[in-house]
């Protein structure tokens, strides 16, 4: 039997790994939702930062749903195996930078203790886009949203991600502590000013002293992060068992590129990131938007047409050719919608995401991208198209977006296969579908007005109406194949 990766004794050579001095440092990052993505992303920055400048800058994470992360992690003194999947190769890594794993549900007192720490400086988050309570419509809080809800209720220790901080502050107040940096770092316009509000409104329904002290105390820098992360598979362990001789059962797989911009606004300082590659800017709204209009508003393209088009993988999808053109196309028509990035010429950096989507050694499930599409939609697609609509840009590329996620929504393949929405909307959205009896008109009419999920421009406009609805009539009659060869050949 392969031994488990427990330390770093008897790793092979060819496996990088941390060179300073785990044991003493302390815990000065509380990390909410430890999941793929932050082992593949800001713990290797921060592993990096620790290699460069030392600190006290080690990770607490914390799961607030699942054990799964905790259970494998813990038992290996928070060291996980990292393969990083380039064109030249495959290499293994082992990452040092987490101390431990908390649980929210099992232990919620020690993930408060561990924020209200005088130790903490920092509580970065990656919870996705569901996970805040955000209310699409007004954007501030959810009260709808049933932890959100519960939470504020209070019986019970908080089990929302934006409870829990604010408990965790209300703790810190009390206790005459310094404040903290919330570092959100999911895929939202403006993530910092949005967990600000949240957070705001939150603490001022609870207690406005507190409020106020958060107000003052504690900072919101936004950042943009980038790294393609699938979800890992029994392939990741197998490869992670042969590269370092050890079976790892927190190992995660990645794409050698990794971008990170973050406006440098933190209390209480901060790992030294830049060791890792990372980008301090004063104004990050420009990448953000770039970023999640260019790759995110492709990705949710192709993976709803994608899946439906019988591709499982999004390099499958870029080995079509007419699928290829259509990423392209939306590419392209995302870019019109920026202004200037500073430091980036779009068109090689949509060059560079065509390759990155092409990668042979990263199998990234369409429809993993897929899920949570209510959550995604507006600031992927629906804001550019918007955009477009009020400058009189074309909305093909939108709108043919928009009808394959609509496609999509109805839960079951050209095989008449069903699937699972996996939307946190979904009961809706089954409802919808439900009453349009296939219909397509009716089905892009009634999911075009999902509360607060369309912008208001792109709701009362004819023309979007008219463009979304003949797609889908396509895609829903003659089949996705068809739809995209129309698509093409506009
Ligand atoms: C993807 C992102 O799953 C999705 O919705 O679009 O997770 C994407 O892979 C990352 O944002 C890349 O940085």
């Amino acid at each position: 039997m392969t031994a488990r990766l427990v330390s770093l004794d008897s790793l092979p050579p060819s496996v990088q790994r941390p060179v300073y001095a785990r044991d003493g440092l302390g815990c000065g990052i509380v990390h909410l939702g430890l999941g793929a993505f932050h082992k593949a992303h800001q713990a290797v920055y921060t592993d990096d930062a620790i290699a460069e400048a030392g600190g006290d800058w080690m990770t607490v994470g914390v799961s607030l749903r699942s054990p799964d992360v905790a259970d494998a992690l813990n038992p290996q003194d928070g060291l996980y195996t990292l393969l990083v999947r380039g064109a030249g190769g495959t290499s293994a890594r082992v990452i040092g930078s987490v101390r431990r794993v908390l649980v929210a549900p099992r232990e919620p007192e020690a993930v408060l203790g561990a924020i209200a720490a005088p130790e903490a400086r920092i509580v970065s988050l990656t919870i996705t886009e569901k996970g805040y309570g955000l209310d699409p419509a007004t954007g501030g809080l959810d009260r709808g949203n049933p932890a959100i809800a519960a939470d504020l209720e209070g019986s019970a220790p908080p089990r929302s991600a934006v409870g829990l901080l604010v408990e965790a502050m209300r703790r810190r107040m009390t206790a005459g502590l310094a404040g903290v940096t919330v570092l959100c770092c999911d895929n939202l316009p403006g993530n910092g000013r949005i967990v600000r509000r949240l957070v705001g409104e939150f603490a001022a329904a609870k207690d406005q002293r507190l409020a106020d002290w958060i107000a003052e105390k504690v900072r919101f820098p936004a950042t943009m992060v980038d790294r393609i992360t699938p979800a890992s598979t029994a392939e990741t362990l197998d490869e992670v068992r042969r590269l370092t001789g050890h079976a790892d059962e927190a190992a995660v797989e990645t794409e050698s590129f990794s971008q990170w911009i973050i406006e440098d606004d933190f209390v209480a300082g901060r790992p030294a990131w830049e060791a890792g590659g990372a980008l301090f800017v004063r104004d990050v709204a420009a990448y953000e938007k770039m970023k999640l209009r260019m790759l995110n508003g492709a990705h949710s393209m192709l993976a709803y047409a994608g899946h439906l088009a019988g591709h499982a993988f999004v390099r499958d999808v870029m080995g079509d050719t007419d699928l290829a053109l259509l990423v392209e196309r939306h590419m392209q028509d995302a870019a019109r919608t920026l202004d200037p990035v500073p430091g980036i010429d779009l068109a090689r950096y949509a060059s560079e995401l065509r390759d990155r989507f092409t990668n042979p050694a990263i199998a990234h499930r369409t429809y993993q991208i897929a899920m949570d599409g209510t959550q995604k939609l507006p600031q992927r697609l629906l804001e550019p198209a918007a955009s477009a609509l009020e400058r009189g840009w074309p909305l093909d590329a939108y709108a043919f977006a928009v009808a394959a996620w609509m496609r999509y929504a109805t839960g079951r393949d050209e095989r008449g296969k069903s699937y699972a929405l996996r939307d946190p909307r979904e009961a809706e959205i089954a409802a919808v579908v439900e009453r349009s009896g296939d219909e397509p008109a009716l089905l892009a009419d009634g999911l075009l007005n999902l509360p607060g999920l369309f912008p208001q421009g792109l709701r009362l406009s004819q023309p979007w109406r008219d463009k979304v609805s003949s797609k889908l009539a396509c895609m829903l009659e003659q089949g996705m194949r068809a739809a995209i060869e129309r698509e093409v050949s506009l």
